[in-house]
């Protein structure tokens, strides 16, 4: 069977370094200029783009912000179902500026099903810290290793947001602070092996 990579001898180095540093398959992680891409998946969960909150200061770029939607229900979530995979295992994670929320993650789910369908096969999770006022990063520790005919996965990001509780007529119960989501990223990290080059 022919090697999938095929890189001359002089190529090599740029392979390399283009393995080096895999592809991040999330569609639109960054949210520079709005959320297209994700699916809101808690019936009660409304995102937004926000060009004033970016977890790393740039103003040519902003952030996703979740909150709930009627003031009630807070469990939140959005999700992006990934359909072109690379590799069979993979490093994922995010920025997330919290606020008052309790409770937050990452969640990929691998689907033998080309289009995120049917029952998961196998999943892997990360979640806070919580209770920063700033920025933090979450990263998975270990690699995710899909399971063998994993087509699809679907990455989504979760989290509880306490509601408001009302203190006088004019601060009813309602809308906590928005939780504010950026710089996604599931990305392989399949190591590049010499079995994979053609050297002429
Ligand atoms: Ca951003």
């Amino acid at each position: 069977m022919k090697p999938f990579y095929v890189c001359t001898f002089s190529a090599l180095l740029a392979c390399a370094a283009t393995a080096a540093s895999a592809a991040n398959l999330i569609v639109n992680g960054t949210f520079d200029a709005n959320v297209d891409g994700w699916s809101v998946g808690a019936s009660a969960t409304s995102i937004w783009f926000d060009s004033s909150q970016d977890a790393d200061g740039s103003n040519t770029s902003g952030s996703m912000a979740m909150s709930t939607s009627n003031g009630s229900n807070a469990n939140l979530s959005v999700s992006q179902c990934i359909t072109a995979l690379d590799g069979t295992s993979y490093s994922f994670g995010l920025k997330v500026l919290p606020n008052t929320s309790n409770t937050f993650g990452m969640t990929c789910s691998a689907f033998a099903e080309a289009d995120c369908g049917g029952a998961s096969i196998g999943d892997a999770s990360i979640n806070g810290p919580m209770g920063g006022k700033g920025w933090v990063t979450v990263q998975s520790d270990t690699p995710f290793v899909v399971p063998s005919g994993t087509l699809s996965v679907s990455c989504s990001i979760t989290s509880t947001q306490p509601l408001r509780q009302a203190k006088s007529a004019s601060q009813p119960n309602g809308f906590a602070p928005a939780i504010y989501v950026d710089d996604v990223v599931f990305a392989s990290t399949d190591p590049v092996t010499l079995q994979s080059f053609d050297v002429d």
